[in-house]
């Protein structure tokens, strides 16, 4: 602590979700002096905000899980395949209290403002408490999806019940028995919290603007003898996911012997224009529709992903008791595998229940939100509880909307005005010794986040003790390397569907009004991607000014 109240440290770490807990742990390792600030009164980040009804991992906890500690791999026991968000917060819990992480965090604060002193290269950082900490490293561990965005429907005020976003539950649950209540929004957490919501509301509807794509998550509890088997394979696992390119290794249970005469499980085929309608239709009654999310030609080929769309529409007219329901539910206009997968536990079924009804907002658009309820242009429709599920300012929102200056003075917001622009994800030109991990233009979204987040944490205190080790002051990526990556994440994206000119998602920008477009995440893979970030580390941090 200095003379006039400012704490000097090391670093400052900002969230303590995933990323900020281990990087917490791998800086206070080294023995630097760190503070980890959090808005929350408790750890886990997205886990930690995300407590709606049914909120769970979109993929196999096992893999989804710190890979860091083999000691926490073998200690901590998953009771579903497919984790819900209370059994992750409790872990991510665990992880704070097993590593001692709690003592480095200041919680229920807010950063405001981080800026750049060019005299001493520190950072000082301050928060809504009134605290001011002054740093050599400042890393942002504040997420992709932390920003809730509102629709800002007219009159959105007036609404005189109670108004829930999924981003933002409160922690002591809400008990919606007997209520009518109304959703806005068919992402992610609307498909994973209808079901949810429509057991325990008398009446549900739903307000989609663009119905998704979602697979059945196929959610079961832990069989003890898999997790068992798991524990055993854990460093198989990692070197799996680390050789892959998302991050996954598609863990089912110990591998079978290769002389083993056991029928293997049949599996979708690769491609389906491969296929003739009538086998692709087989597919479908063989494997469900998760079927249609198993080839690999719809993410590159329009034909193929054409074929997909109108199998998984016609899928939902059998899926779907009501036509009308099955109409309103069907993805058109869009191709599949533009957004981020859904995955779902009975989003379809809750449909088919009487007390669930759905408004198509792309015939009937919001015109207001009413005392008691809101207006389309065709009707009035009255509730009790207006749930958003409306998603995020993905990826950007949280850093643009504080107070970050780099050299000159120059606001992050500002350099950013016309989209992120960042060297691998990992630093922004003028804001030396500033890291956010898992930031726009590395994997982060479109990978195991999990897996990507230790990637970035290792490589970011890497690099710290690097710089420490040289006595190298800053660090910052050159313009000309941060130009060239922003063309090399562009090019990357071209051709896949999740660029395609008819597709609109939280990737692009382009859920949030008025948000600069361009496909944000890298798409090239996770292994790619860290053989071209040890790459850069192997060549004297190529890419990068490094000051003395
Ligand atoms: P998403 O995936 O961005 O979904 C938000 C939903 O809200 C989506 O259906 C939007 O429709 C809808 N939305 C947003 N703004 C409006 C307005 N103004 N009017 C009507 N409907 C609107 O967020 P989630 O929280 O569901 O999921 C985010 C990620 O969290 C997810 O990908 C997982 O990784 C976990 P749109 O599609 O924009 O037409």
């Amino acid at each position: 602590m200095s003379d006039s109240g400012v704490k000097v440290l090391d670093a400052v770490v900002v969230g303590t979700g995933m990323a900020g807990l281990y990087m917490i742990k791998r800086l206070n390792d080294r023995g630097l002096n760190i503070q980890a600030i959090e808005a929350g009164s408790g750890v886990g980040g997205a886990w930690y905000w995300n407590r709606y009804p049914g909120c769970r991992a979109d993929l196999p906890i096992i893999e989804y899980s710190y890979s860091f500690s083999k000691e926490l791999e073998q200690e901590w026991d998953w009771s579903e395949v497919m984790a819900g968000q209370p059994e992750i917060e409790r872990y991510l819990n665990h992880t704070a209290d097993r590593f001692d992480l709690r003592k480095h965090i200041k919680f229920d604060t807010k950063v405001t403002d981080a800026i750049y002193n060019e005299d001493s290269n520190t950072w000082t950082v301050k928060t809504d408490q009134g605290d001011t900490y002054t740093c050599k490293y400042c890393i942002m561990a504040t997420g992709c999806l932390n920003e809730p965005n509102y629709p800002g429907f007219k009159n959105a005020d007036s609404f005189k019940g109670d108004i829930y976003h999924t981003a933002q539950w409160p922690r002591e649950g809400v008990d919606l028995t007997g209520k009518r209540v109304a959703i806005v929004g068919c992402g992610s957490s609307g498909v994973q919290t209808i079901p949810e919501l429509a057991k325990q509301a008398k009446e549900l509807i739903a307000f989609q603007r663009s119905p998704v794509f979602t697979f059945p998550a196929r959610n079961a509890p832990m069989n003890p003898k898999f997790l068992a088997q798991a524990k055993v394979d854990y460093s198989d696992i990692r070197e799996r996911q680390r050789n892959s390119e998302m991050g996954v290794a598609n863990y089912s249970g110990p591998r079978r012997p290769k002389d083993s005469n056991k029928p293997k499980k049949p599996r979708p085929s690769k491609k389906i224009l491969d296929l003739t309608p009538e086998q692709r239709k087989q597919e479908v009654k063989d494997f469900g529709i998760n079927a249609l999310s198993a080839y690999v030609d719809p993410y590159f080929n329009p034909e193929a992903n054409e074929i997909a769309c109108d199998l998984y529409r016609e899928t939902l007219k059998d899926i779907l008791d009501d036509p009308q329901k099955a109409e309103a539910l069907s993805p058109k206009n869009y191709p599949l595998h533009c957004k981020r997968p859904v995955i779902d536990t009975e989003y379809y079924s809750a449909f088919n229940q009487d007390n669930v009804s759905i408004v198509d907002l792309r015939v009937n658009p919001v015109e207001e939100v009413t005392p008691t309820g809101l207006r389309t242009n065709d009707a009035e429709y009255e509730f009790d509880v207006l749930v958003y599920a409306t998603g995020f300012d993905a990826m950007t929102g949280t850093l643009k909307k504080l107070n970050i200056r780099g050299r000159d003075n120059q606001l992050l917001a500002d350099r950013w005005k016309d989209g992120p622009r960042m060297y691998m994800g990992l630093q922004t030109v003028g804001f030396p010794n500033f890291f956010t991990t898992t930031g726009p233009g590395s994997p982060s979204v479109v990978s195991n986040v999990l897996h990507s987040i230790e990637q970035h944490v290792e490589w970011i205190d890497t690099c710290i003790d690097y710089l420490l080790e040289n006595n190298i002051k800053t660090i910052e990526p050159t313009i000309e390397a941060e130009d060239a990556w922003v063309i090399h994440v562009d090019k990357a994206a071209k051709g896949s569907m999740m660029t395609a000119p008819t597709c609109n998602s939280w990737y692009l920008g382009s859920n949030i009004a008025g948000k600069p477009q361009g496909f944000m995440p890298y798409i090239a893979g996770t292994k790619t991607y860290r053989e071209e970030c040890d790459e850069v580390v192997a060549k004297g941090y190529e890419g990068f000014a490094l000051t003395s």
